[in-house]
This record gives structure tokens, sequence and C-alpha cells, in this order.
């Protein structure tokens, strides 16, 4: 299923009962981040948040903000029109079984082809809701990024950031399009910051322009259908497009129509474009932002986005998030990421069972997996092969647990990593890229990594103590006392 618009996603979140409606005035200014916060730690991830009446400065803001809107299991599978996100999951797993790939690359181009069949290619339109209101800076409008609810998210923050945006650019040698999320820090009414880490497709199509000494066009979309969004935080390798994945999840083509003041193409249904260029070489620095890290990230230099036009709908709605000590919106985001390229990992590693990166680690700091396995050092195998993987190369720390183990119960896999490591026997340190944005490391951008075997170790890896069996109830037992306990109604 496809929504029309963000405001038909917000309708469908408050027929499920999982939207408060605040008609408060309430300030951008950190007032809307300590509400939402509270959500976001409410076990499951709390309700969806729509501000009414957000304040800028004391002014009330025409546009309302929504946030927290796919933080939850529920709401995340609602957001790209699935009561499950295994629905999804399966579909990618019949594309790959359809004909199964003898190699990863393989793989990723029958996906490609399997998603682009299912209707998912785009189509082009002349008009649209975006355009229901056009302010051309080129011709005289004053309307700004002054005029948009943009939060001040965190204290000690730089400046209003723009939570939730969606990148669009083009790579000029291929014209291949990336839709990427990467924040940006208002410095004007029409100015921002750019912030694509060194390992985005954004900054390696950036990277392309400076190169070539040539403006870069690039298009920010808010709102819109939540598949654009999700689309754009998914992992998917450089060179599938987020927008045919967006119409592949959805079940909908997209419909694309360009832009007022370049040739880029954005989808017709969203709720603001901001139209505009970064220029080869201008550097500025961005931050600080209380990040996803739960931290501060530094400022540091990154590229300038300044903006030639703004459309919109006259309706529109501003779409945000915060990020800071987890767990936040952006875990669930991840999650149904992790579970949706499950079958990509397991088409490559036959042995995974399933895997978890639980909210504590913050997407990159840690991974648990677990593996049915069958010959020694097989976990090595399985962790060298992830760090190999896009942005699974960021992972600090990888644990390898066997196929009994549920992943997803952290203390479960505490227990065993505890119970069943000799710590310098079953570790492994390896270099490899970190994420821009972790302060642990000494310089920026690489660093050490952890391996973890927490699997029971066999005779042929030199344990011949006999590992020994966990302890468990009897079958016949359980039963039986299950039905006592119906009858005692305990
Ligand atoms: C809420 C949120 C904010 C994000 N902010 C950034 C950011 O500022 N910079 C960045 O490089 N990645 C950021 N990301 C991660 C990217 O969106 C993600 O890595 C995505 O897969 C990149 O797409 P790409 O491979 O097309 O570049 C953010 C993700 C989320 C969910
Ligand atoms: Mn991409």
């Amino acid at each position: 299923m496809a929504y029309r618009s963000f405001s038909h996603f917000i309708d469908e979140l408050d027929r499920m009962s999982e939207l408060i409606r605040i008609s408060n005035p309430v300030a951008t200014e950190l007032e809307i981040t300590e509400l939402a916060d509270r959500q976001m730690k409410t076990t499951g991830g709390g309700k969806a948040l729509l501000f009414e009446k957000p304040t800028i400065e004391g002014r009330v803001s025409p546009f309302p903000v929504a946030i927290n809107t796919m933080g939850s299991e529920r709401r995340m599978a609602r957001a790209i029109g699935l009561d499950s996100i295994d629905e999804i999951a399966h579909q990618m797993q019949l594309i790959l079984k359809a004909k199964p790939p003898t190699s990863l690359k393989e793989g990723w181009s029958l996906l490609r082809q399997g998603i682009d069949l299912l209707h998912a290619r785009p189509t082009h339109v002349t008009d649209g809701p975006c355009k229901e209101v056009i302010h051309r800076f080129d011709v005289g409008s004053n309307f700004s990024l002054k005029d948009l609810p943009i939060l001040l998210c965190w204290p000690k923050d730089g400046g209003r950031f723009i939570t939730l945006p969606t990148v669009y650019t083009r790579d000029p040698d291929s014209g291949e399009r990336n839709v990427g999320m990467y924040r940006m820090q208002v410095y004007d009414e029409r100015t921002t910051g750019m912030h694509w880490q060194v390992h985005k497709v954004g900054a390696r199509h950036g990277k392309r322009y400076y190169e070539r000494n040539e403006p870069m066009p690039v298009a920010v979309c808010l709102g819109g259908d939540p598949a654009y969004t999700f689309a754009a935080t998914a992992p998917l390798p450089d060179g599938l497009d987020e927008i045919l994945f967006a119409g592949f999840v959805r079940k909908k083509s997209v419909e694309l129509i360009k832009c007022e003041t370049s040739d880029l193409e954005v989808p017709a249904d969203v709720d603001f474009v901001l139209e505009g260029h970064v220029q080869p070489g201008e550097l500025r620095p961005e931050g600080p932002f209380g990040d996803h890290t739960g931290f501060y990230t530094p400022v540091d230099q990154y590229p300038v986005f300044h903006l030639s036009a703004i459309t919109r709908r006259k309706q529109a709605v501003y779409p945000a998030t915060i990020v800071g000590v987890p767990p936040m919106e952006d875990f669930y985001m991840g999650s149904a990421s992790v579970r949706i390229f499950l079958p990509v990992f397991k088409m490559n590693f036959p042995e995974i069972v399933d895997m978890a990166l639980p909210a504590e680690g913050v997407f990159h700091n840690l991974v648990f997996v677990s593996i049915r396995k069958q010959y020694p050092y097989q976990a090595y195998k399985v962790m060298h092969g992830l760090w190999g993987m896009g942005q699974m190369m960021f992972s600090k720390y990888i644990v390898v647990l066997d196929e009994d183990c549920d992943v997803h119960n952290t203390s479960e896999v505490l227990f065993r990593l505890c119970a069943n490591t000799d710590p310098e026997r079953d570790t492994t340190f390896i270099k490899n890229p970190n994420d821009s944005l972790d302060h642990a490391p000494t310089t920026p951008n690489f660093g050490s990594h952890m391996g973890i075997d927490a699997t029971r170790k066999l005779p042929s890896e030199g344990y011949d103590r006999g590992w020994p069996e966990l302890v468990r109830m009897d079958d016949k037992v359980k039963a039986k006392i299950d039905e006592l306990t119906a009858k005692l109604g305990l």
C-alpha cells in the first residue's frame, strides 16, 4: 500500500491509535525534543506526535511538525504499507531464490532486476502536489528556511538542523540517481550544511563534481510517502536506486517530477522540495550536533548547500526526528533494514540464522549474529565476511553465537558470551574503516574492530574437554506443568 501524502500516513497512524495530536503551542527550540524523547524512551517506542502549533522564536508556524512516525515496530511496518516487515524480507528472498546467484555481485544485480520487474520503475509527471506553491528566489520570493519549523534539537547544538531530509543527487558520469539521508545544519535563510560522510554515495557524487569543477545540483525532499524517507536510510549498495526500492516496498511506482531550477527529479507528492546546489570545494564548519552516538559530534568541515527555490504543498507537514542517547526512532528504522536485508546476508553466508544490531550499539558498534556452525573457525569467516559488506564495515564489535541463541535477547547473548568464551582464545582484532561519527578512535574514520566467537568450541578447534550441555527441562514435564498451571490459573 502506498500513501498519497505524508498527511495520509499521519491519518493512518491516528486511525491505528498510534498518534498523539498536540494542539498547545510547543517551541521548536528544545521543547519538541524533550516531548519526543520521552515517547522514544517509552517501551516499544511510544507514540508518534503531531505538533499542530509548533512555535519558532515564539511565533506559531503555519506548518505542523510530525515526529517519531516510524519509531516503533508497528509504525515502521505501516510506514512502508505492511503489517510486518517480514513480508518484504520474504519477497527479497523469493527474488533471490528464483535463480540462486553464485556471487554477491550477481545477487545484487538479480535483486535489482527482480525489484525492477515488480512494477517498481518510476513514472514521470509534469504536475503534482509538491508544486502547489512555488517560491523561486531568483524572482524575488522571500519565503525561506526561517519559515519552516526546523528544530533546535539539543542545548549545545550549533544551530537548527533538518533531521529527516532525503537528499537527491546524480552521478555526473553515469547519470545514476542516489537518495540518502544526510542531516542539514541551517546557516541562514538560504544556506545549510550538507553532512554526507566520506563513505556515503552523496559524498562520492560530490567528489566527481569537484574534480570536474562543476556546481552540483542537489534537491532535498521532506515528507511525502514515508517509503521514500525509509529508502533514503536503507543501506543499499551504490547504484541501486532508492526510488526503485521505494516503489518495490510500497508496491507502486513513484511519480517523479522535474525541479524548477535544476533537472533533478523528485517524487511529486512530497511536502517540501528544497532546490539548490553544492559548490565544488566550498566547506564550512558543521556542528556540534547531539548525535545518534549519544554524544555531541564535534565541529567538522562539510560541504555547503545553497538554496535556489522551495516548492511545497499548500497544507504541508514538516517531518522531523531527533537522535541522541539510544533508544531513539532511528533504531526502528535500522532494525527494519536489518530484517529486509537478512536474506542478502544469508545468501552470502548460508550458515547465518539471525542477526541483531541492539539499540545500545547504535547500529555500527555492536552486531550479534547466530550461525549454524559446521566447521572450525567458521565464526571468524562470518565476521570477516560481514566486515567486508557495505556499511557493515563499520561494525566495531561482532559477536557470533550458536543457532539456538535468540540474538534479539541481549540478556541471553551476554549470558552466552560470558559463559562460552576464553577471552584471549576467542577474540580477534582487525583494522577497518569506522563510522565518521565514532569519537572513540584516535583518528577519525578508521580504527580497530573486535570479533568474539561465542559459539560452542569443537574438538577440531583444539577443544577436547567435551563441550557441556545447556541445562533444560524435559518437554514432557513442561507440557504436564503447562496443563497444571492452566488448571490452577497461575
Ligand atoms: C535519522 C538519520 C540521520 C542520518 N544522518 C546522516 C548524516 O548526517 N550523514 C550521513 O552520512 N549519514 C546519515 N545517516 C545514515 C545514512 O542515511 C545511511 O547510511 C544511508 O544508507 C546512506 O545512503 P547512501 O548509501 O545512498 O549514501 C542518517 C540516518 C538516519 C536514520
Ligand atoms: Mn544509495
